[in-house]
């Protein structure tokens, strides 16, 4: 059954930072991903803190919305049926260690906090989130 969504995916300070830009997007062409909008910015500190405002009592927030803001970003609005898990799939597990085989963040993520690739957790934050970066 047809199921076509759209999922907030951002490519991290690390990855852009690396020039990956171009080979993390071709690995979401090729698993059918549409990228329907895209947007390289920086944002402040206080915009990342808004953003990952879920994770507000964690011990690593801090660091967390100060390495989101440290340099260039790309955000994008990803369609493609299923987008939300299939990116969480592509993407693999937040610790780069854990992360399976061909997915991106095995492939170029460094450690924990620079995994690379930022993606929604459900079709709820998927519209939070891409309203965050795109509401016009
Ligand atoms: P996700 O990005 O796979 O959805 P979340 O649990 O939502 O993972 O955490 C958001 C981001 O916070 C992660 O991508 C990672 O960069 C960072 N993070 C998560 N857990 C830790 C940790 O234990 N130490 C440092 N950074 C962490
Ligand atoms: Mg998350």
């Amino acid at each position: 059954m047809n199921n076509l969504e759209q999922t907030l995916s951002i490519i991290k300070p690390d990855a852009v930072e690396r020039n990956l830009e171009n080979e993390i997007k071709e690995m979401f062409k090729n698993k059918g991903f549409s990228i329907l909008k895209q947007k390289k910015i920086q944002i402040e500190k206080s915009e990342a803190e808004k953003f990952y405002k879920v994770h507000e009592t964690k011990p690593f927030y801090s660091d967390l919305c100060a390495y989101l803001s440290s340099g260039p970003i790309v955000v994008m609005v990803l369609e493609k049926d299923n987008a939300v898990i299939g990116n969480r799939e592509l993407m693999g597990a937040t610790n780069p260690i854990d992360a399976k085989e061909g997915t991106i963040r095995k492939k170029y993520g460094i450690s924990i906090d620079k995994n690379s690739v930022h993606g929604s957790d459900s079709v709820e934050n998927a519209k939070i989130e891409i309203d965050f970066f795109f509401k016009d």
